[in-house]
């Protein structure tokens, strides 16, 4: 039985390289539009993510003005022209829940983004 062992050696090592290769990405996607009030990001709802996993967002805008997307906790801070989308990757490293903001208008509806 001792072969056993030293046969399983390389297929335990092989597994743990897969699993280091396999980090999955999500994508997700918000877009600065015309809201009831003013702009806002559409969908209104937070986006949630994963810790530690790579995340792509797709950030467009709708509307006539540019407009910026800021996450302070990430270092993130873009703008956006009209009509134009832009990818933002990030890979969040603590849970919380962050403000994600338009540092171009202040009053711009903001919405959320949830890691856990
Ligand atoms: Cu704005």
């Amino acid at each position: 039985m001792k072969r056993a062992g030293i046969l399983l050696a390389p297929v335990l090592a092989g597994s743990l390289l897969f699993a280091g290769c396999s980090v999955k990405t999500t994508h997700k996607g918000v877009s600065a539009a015309a809201v009831a009030g003013g702009n806002g990001w559409k969908p209104s709802n937070p986006i949630k993510v994963k810790e530690g996993r790579k995340v792509v967002i797709k950030v467009g805008n709708s509307t006539k003005v540019t407009h910026g997307f800021s996450i302070d906790a990430f270092g993130v801070k873009k703008t956006v022209d009209p009509g134009k989308t832009i990818s933002v990757k990030i890979t969040p490293t603590a849970k919380g829940t962050y403000v994600v903001y338009c540092q171009l208008h202040p009053k711009h509806q903001k919405t959320e983004l949830i890691v856990n």
